[in-house]
């Protein structure tokens, strides 16, 4: 059986809730409270010497990092449905994952992060507004490309599942979607796919 270390409230965590509900895979749910500072236990940081969540373990096979955790899965259970075996479509698969991790988690969740959990006076007004103003920027480079194509990769893929959640929640970073008339489009057909679920609240 499969264990994910989670947090109802995390984006990273959200996405591989996502797959795994795509994918029809039951599993366990171990609440590891980050504000808390579970993730900063002697027996998390065994787990996890990275000290963050998710965590996988697929019957003793210990995976960390979200979107690691994505194409593993895919591959186990899908290659040829949310993953592609073809190098060019596989390589554009990648390109949006690597994007989500440097472009859209570092401003968008970031800003939704200073918003949502830090709250006013607890972070610089202007750091705030330098992480939207690159957060535009990165849902401008989105709406773009999504004007042309339906997914970010071809078929619906890991790669809208890693961008999904801090692109969905970034208005809680102060972020105005409605700006954004083909990220909406996207967010509409992503939350159409089958096994759709939403992140908790
Ligand atoms: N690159 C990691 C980032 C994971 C991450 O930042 N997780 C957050 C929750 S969304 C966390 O564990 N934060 C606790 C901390 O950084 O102290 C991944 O994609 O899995």
């Amino acid at each position: 059986m499969i264990k994910l270390y989670d947090h109802p409230l995390s984006g990273n965590c959200y996405k591989v809730r996502l797959l795994l509900s795509h994918l029809g895979i039951e599993y366990d749910r171990v609440k590891i409270d980050i504000f808390k500072g579970e993730h900063k236990t002697d027996l998390f940081t065994k787990t996890n010497p990275n000290q963050k969540i998710p965590v996988l373990d697929d019957d003793g096979f210990v995976l960390w990092e979200s979107n690691a955790i994505l194409l593993y899965l895919a591959n186990k259970h899908s290659a040829n449905k949310y993953l592609s075996q073809d190098p060019k479509k596989y390589g554009l698969i990648m390109q949006w994952l690597i994007f989500g991790k440097t472009s859209v988690d570092p401003n968008l969740a970031v800003a939704r992060y200073y918003k949502k959990f830090l709250g006013e006076g607890q972070y610089r007004k202007e750091d705030l507004q330098k992480l939207q103003a690159q957060g535009g920027q990165t849902l401008s480079i989105l709406n773009n490309h999504l004007s042309n194509n339906v997914f970010l990769a071809g078929d619906y893929s890991v790669a809208d599942m890693a961008c999904f959640p801090y692109v969905m929640l970034s208005y809680e970073g102060g972020m105005d979607l409605s700006k954004y008339e083909f990220v909406n489009n996207w967010i509409k057909k992503v939350e159409s796919e089958d096994g759709f679920v939403l992140i908790e609240q």
